[in-house]
């Protein structure tokens, strides 16, 4: 069902056309296709498609940067309607979550973040490019439960590893827990560096976050 819109979902992402990935969300709603069903079988199919092309030298850097606009584009149709439909009321946990020093990759961990949020959590999202101390200092500063930790590229995934070692000098481990995730990060990793959860996909997060807090 609705191979048709996927379709031109993924091909939006593809050809880098920021407003027409935003109409075919709309109109994924109006169908009553779940917005996370879009995004993971429409929208997310073309940015996976395009970064293989980009690691075969096939597609260059302007049209990586044209696929995550027009990502952005289809989430922010799709946010309002995902935290829409996340109706807990009761605070789950407090999370701080960004994507680490150098790495400027937003879209994954902003999809971890509405996901949180709409299933309850209380998120402090720090963006992108966030220096070790600041996941650190934030977590004192609001008592987080856990620090959320994305990475996207082999180089940054270090900062992951800085970012638990920054917890446990200031004293905040083993209370605060860690979870990792991003495409490069694998549960290997995770266990290597300390992190107590590995997030495969935004769903993933949410289901640990859960289970490391008990709720
Ligand atoms: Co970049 N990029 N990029 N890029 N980019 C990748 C990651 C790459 C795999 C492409 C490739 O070569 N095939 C490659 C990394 C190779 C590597 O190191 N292994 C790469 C590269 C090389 C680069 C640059 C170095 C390119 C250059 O300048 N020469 C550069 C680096 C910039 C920097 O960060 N310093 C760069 C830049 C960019 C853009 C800015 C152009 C753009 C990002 C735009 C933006 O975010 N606003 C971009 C994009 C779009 C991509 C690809 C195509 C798509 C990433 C994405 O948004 N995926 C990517 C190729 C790919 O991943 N297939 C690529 C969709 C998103 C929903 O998935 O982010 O994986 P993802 O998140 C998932 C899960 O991983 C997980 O849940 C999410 C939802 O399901 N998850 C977590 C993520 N974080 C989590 C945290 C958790 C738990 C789960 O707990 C806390």
């Amino acid at each position: 069902m609705h191979e048709e819109q996927f379709n031109a979902m993924r091909q939006s992402i593809v050809d880098g056309a920021p407003e027409h990935a935003s109409e075919l969300a709309s109109k994924a709603l109006e169908l009553g296709i779940a917005p996370l069903e879009a995004i993971n079988k429409g929208f997310v199919p073309g940015l996976t498609h395009i970064g293989e092309q980009f690691r075969l030298g096939e597609v260059f850097l302007p049209d990586l940067v044209m696929a995550g606009e027009a990502m952005k584009a289809a989430v922010a149709v799709l946010e309002p309607e995902m935290q829409k439909r996340g109706t807990q009321r009761e605070i789950l946990g407090k999370v701080v979550l960004g994507t680490v020093k150098g790495d400027i990759h937003e879209i994954g961990k902003t999809l971890v973040s509405t996901l949180l949020s709409a299933s309850g959590f209380q998120v402090f999202d720090l963006g992108v490019d966030v220096p070790v101390e600041r996941f650190a200092e934030k977590a004192r500063e609001v008592q987080a439960d856990i620090v959320g930790v994305s990475a996207l590229l082999t180089t940054t995934m270090q900062g992951q590893k800085s970012v638990v070692e920054a917890l446990d000098r200031h004293g905040l481990r083993p209370k605060v827990k860690v979870i990792v995730g991003g495409a490069p990060v694998t549960r290997d990793w995770a266990e290597k560096i300390g992190a107590d959860g590995y997030g495969q996909d935004a769903m993933a997060a949410v289901a640990i976050a859960r289970s490391l807090l008990h709720k």
